[in-house]
């Protein structure tokens, strides 16, 4: 499987070739990726342009390169790390060059030296370079009215940019027009090849590769043998966002001749050989991945039945979820049972107090006491925890009306505990047992009371079952 997608890799890699590799008007021209960037991910991991550099204002992400902001006097550059090896080349460059002004400055240039370039007045790079410029000058500092201007300025290292007067009398070649704001990215075509240099521009009111027109044209053009691309901007008074979208190198050398034609360039025959190759490769790999998948079903079920099946954030996320439900279910229905009991203790508690002096005390009423005093043993313990409970924070108004029902219970029970007790006293011997003449407190009430009780602590213990199980889904 691995080693069908090298091929694949390696077939695709030579169709590519092939396309990069042909033959234009008598010259071959050659992609030069390290000298080229573009979208959609411009940038590497340290947010910089493989194979190029930048400084001053330039900001690179992953789309473009913001060489300046539209703030006040920005500078800012990219240049390629490495010098070109071939001498005749062809760069395509896209560039925005946007402001909210009816005017803007000051403007981006493109250069091709013979050193790269460092921070200097001139569109944001040094003054006497050694090589060509081409500047998108915006402002018109000389007040001829002619910008914005495109020029190509050739330097031999000498001369030092007239940036008063628009370099107006140093340009090789240029042609007047509006750049900024377009609602595509503008773009500028420059070729050298044997000397003579071609501008041509395109005007970014659309996206079409055809829409170029010719800018300017020279001829005896002597540019380094060698050099380095870049593209800076500069801001001065005036300001526009100079964003620079794409680079695209090419070198151009001539055309081979018939013997080193033979030997190069892949013949016709070769390239519908290597096509086939391709489409049995890809054919081949789907047949494989096929079979694969037939003796593999169970890799197919998994992958179906994960789809099927949450995740386990999912899963756990849906389980607390029912857990607080559940608690909440539990308290309400605890907050009904105590409201109920402390009913229950009421009327009980109306009953002793309406037998109190008739009831002369016998063994019923002494085991009805004893239960009476485990009860409110029993309903302090629940009154405890409810404390702890609270202390630790986990306070809500129901739990707090559970705590005032059980309370009530247990002032009713402790009144009632009293009552019974100074009935009984002196307590009367279990011999000379005597039965009551009011039906005070019947054992059927009590065991009511105890089922009760019995029913909180159990609800009260599987809250906290519950509780302690959603607390560790949090760890
Ligand atoms: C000011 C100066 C000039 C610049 C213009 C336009 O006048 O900074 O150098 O060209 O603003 O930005
Ligand atoms: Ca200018
Ligand atoms: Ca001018």
């Amino acid at each position: 499987m691995a080693a069908l997608g090298h091929v694949k890799f390696a077939v695709f890699i030579c169709l590519s070739l092939l396309t990069f590799i042909y033959s234009d008007q008598g010259k071959h021209s050659r992609f030069e990726y390290k000298h080229s960037f573009k979208g959609p991910h411009l940038v590497n991991k340290q947010g910089k342009v493989p194979f190029w550099n930048h400084y001053g204002s330039a900001i690179p992400s992953e789309d473009q390169i913001r060489i300046t902001p539209s703030l006040k006097d920005q500078k800012g550059g990219l240049w390629a790390k490495t010098v070109t090896e071939k001498e005749f080349w062809e760069v395509e460059v896209f560039l925005k060059i946007s402001g909210r002004g009816r005017v803007g400055g000051d403007g981006t240039a493109v250069w091709f030296t013979e050193d790269a370039g460092h921070p200097g007045p001139v569109f944001g790079s040094a003054d006497k370079w050694k090589g060509m410029g081409l500047f998108f000058d915006s402002f018109d500092n000389d007040g001829e009215q002619n910008n914005p201007y495109i020029m190509v300025m050739v330097n031999d290292g000498t001369k030092a940019y007239d940036h008063h007067k628009d370099g107006i009398h140093q340009q090789l070649g240029g042609c007047m027009r509006d750049f900024r704001n377009r609602p595509y990215p503008v773009r500028v075509k420059i070729r050298y090849y044997n000397n003579i240099l071609t501008v041509f521009y395109h005007g970014g009111m659309s996206n079409r590769d055809e829409d170029y027109e010719l800018c300017m044209r020279a001829e005896n053009v002597q540019l380094p043998k060698q050099g380095i691309y870049g593209v800076t901007a500069a801001t001065g008074g005036l300001a526009d966002d100079h964003d620079v979208i794409k680079f695209l190198t090419h070198s151009l050398t001539p055309p081979l001749s018939s013997e080193e034609q033979k030997k190069k360039q892949l013949t016709e025959e070769q390239r519908k050989k290597f096509e086939d190759q391709y489409e049995q490769n890809v054919k081949k790999l789907d047949d494989q991945k096929e079979e694969f998948q037939k003796a593999h079903p169970e890799q197919k079920e998994k992958k179906q039945a994960e789809e099927k099946y949450e995740s386990v954030y999912e899963r756990d996320v849906r389980l607390m979820y029912e857990a607080a439900n559940a608690i909440h279910q539990l308290v309400m229905k605890l907050h009904g049972k105590t409201g109920e009991l402390a009913k229950e203790v009421n009327t009980l508690h109306s009953v002793v107090s309406d037998g109190k002096g008739k009831d002369q005390g016998d063994g019923s009423i002494r085991q009805e006491m004893n239960t009476l005093i485990s009860l409110q043993n029993q309903i302090h313990s629940i009154v405890k925890e409810q404390q702890e409970r609270r202390s630790a924070g986990q306070d809500t108004n129901v739990l707090n009306n559970i705590e005032s029902n059980i309370r009530t219970v247990l002032e009713n029970v402790s009144h009632l505990v009293t009552s019974a007790q100074l009935k009984n006293t002196p307590p009367l011997p279990p011999s000379t047992p005597a039965c009551p003449t009011v039906n005070c407190v019947s054992t059927s009430t009590l065991l009511m009371c105890m089922a009760l009780q019995l029913f909180v602590g159990f609800g009260y213990m599987i809250y906290k079952g519950h509780q302690d199980q959603a607390a560790k889904k949090f760890y």
